[in-house]
This record gives structure tokens, C-alpha cells and sequence, in this order.
């Protein structure tokens, strides 16, 4: 029996990768006059570190930048007000059908939650832009958690704050590191992908599909029962 949808943030409700935070996180490099630039084919190698800050960290340090612990938290801050600004005014968008599959599950008394490693900061104002303020009874971000995804954190947290067991619930990923988190904490979990994941295997997804248009609430009910 279906009662929740949890769905992640960064590449399942939104493209936001490559053009929202590839570019905030390159602005911030520019703003402490360091020469790195990421570009689109280094950056979808780098997704597999998740959070801004250890994906900064992690390619600071494996460029032999001294330092990288601190220099990255001053640029996860920087980059996080360039992204913050994105998300006010930048060409942001859902994903096509996620926001009649969101509104049809409220419909049917599905409720609908979020999980991701991302900031509360931008979190927030992203998700009352796209869906309206109302659209989630949960939204667990990386301020919530001690680990990050791949860890099962964000899931056992937003299941803890739903109230209900693992089996009644579907997460929603586009990534490697999202299902396994997922799957971690118990959930059924169907991947979603995209452009920097269309060609990604995931052997432990209950379903993966390339986008949301004729994905409906008794598909999603079906993909628990399966
Ligand atoms: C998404 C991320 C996020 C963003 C950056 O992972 O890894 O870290 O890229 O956000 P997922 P912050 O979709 O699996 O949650 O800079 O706010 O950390
Ligand atoms: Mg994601």
C-alpha cells in the first residue's frame, strides 16, 4: 500500500546540476581568484561526491590545493549565495510531469515528501518556487543529517518524520548515490534519469525510467507492491 512519495531535489525534481549549481560553484571560484573552472563533462565526474562542500573539498584536494578543508567551506558559502540567486531568478524549471505527478498523488491522500543533501538555505525557496509552499509534508535536506547520500540518513530521517515503515514508501532518485541511499534504508526506490545519468546502471532500482510524463499514481503504487 502506497502512502508516501519521497522524492529527491537536484536532478529528479529539477535539472539543476549543470547549469544552477556548475556555474555557482565556478563563480565562487572566481570570487577567491582561483583558477579552477569546472566544466560539464568534469562536473558530472565529480557528482559522485555529494554535497557542495565535500565535492570541493574532494577536488581541492586532489588538485594539491593546501588546505582544502577550509577553503572549501568558504567557497561552499560563497557558492551557496550564487545558487540562492539562481534559484530567485534564474531559468529554473521542473522536470516535465513531476508537477502533475506531485498534484495528482495529493489527489489521491499520497503525501509527499523530499530527501537530499542539499542546503536548507536554497532548498526552501526552490521548492515554494517550482510546487508552491504546501506541495511537501516533509523536506529533509543536508542541514538535517550527519552523512550524506549514499548514506541512508536523509531516508531514515524522513521516514522517521512520516511515521511509517520502509515498504510504504517510494523514493524517487536520478543517481547512483541516491538509490543507494534509498535502498539503505529500506525503501523501494525508482531512478528517474537524466542527462548526466541517462547511460548509469542501477541494478537495485524497483524501475528506471527517462522522464515522468505517464508516470501516475497507480504506477507508483504498483512499484511498492512489486
Ligand atoms: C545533490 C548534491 C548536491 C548539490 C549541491 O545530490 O550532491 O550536493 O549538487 O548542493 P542528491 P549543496 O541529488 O543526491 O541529493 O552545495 O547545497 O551541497
Ligand atoms: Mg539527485
Amino acid at each position: 500500500m502506497l502512502a508516501a512519495v519521497v522524492f529527491d531535489v537536484d536532478g529528479t525534481l529539477a535539472e539543476t546540476e549543470r547549469d544552477g549549481h556548475r556555474p555557482a560553484f565556478n563563480r565562487a571560484f572566481a570570487d577567491f581568484g582561483l583558477p579552477y573552472r569546472w566544466d560539464e563533462q568534469t562536473y558530472g565526474r565529480l557528482l559522485a561526491v555529494t554535497g557542495g562542500r565535500r565535492r570541493i573539498e574532494g577536488f581541492l584536494a586532489e588538485a594539491g590545493h593546501p588546505d582544502p578543508v577550509g577553503v572549501a567551506a568558504d567557497l561552499h558559502r560563497a557558492k551557496t549565495a550564487h545558487y540562492i540567486e539562481w534559484v530567485r531568478s534564474g531559468p529554473l524549471r521542473c522536470r516535465p510531469g513531476v508537477d502533475t505527478l506531485i498534484a495528482d498523488l495529493g489527489r489521491a491522500g499520497v503525501r509527499c515528501a523530499v530527501a537530499t543533501t542539499g542546503r536548507q538555505a536554497w532548498v526552501g525557496p526552490l521548492l515554494d518556487r517550482l510546487f508552491g509552499c504546501t506541495s511537501f509534508e516533509v523536506v529533509v535536506t543536508g542541514d538535517d543529517v550527519a552523512n550524506l547520500k549514499p548514506a541512508p540518513d536523509a531516508y531514515l530521517c524522513a521516514l522517521d518524520r512520516l511515521d511509517l515503515p520502509p515498504d510504504a514508501v517510494l523514493a524517487v532518485e536520478d543517481s547512483s548515490p541516491g538509490l543507494a541511499a534509498a535502498r539503505a534504508a529500506g525503501l523501494p526506490c525508482l531512478v528517474v534519469t537524466n542527462g548526466y545519468t541517462r547511460e548509469g546502471v542501477f541494478p537495485d532500482a524497483v524501475a528506471v525510467r527517462d522522464g515522468f510524463e505517464d508516470l501516475g499514481v497507480d504506477s507508483c503504487a504498483d512499484l511498492v507492491r512489486a
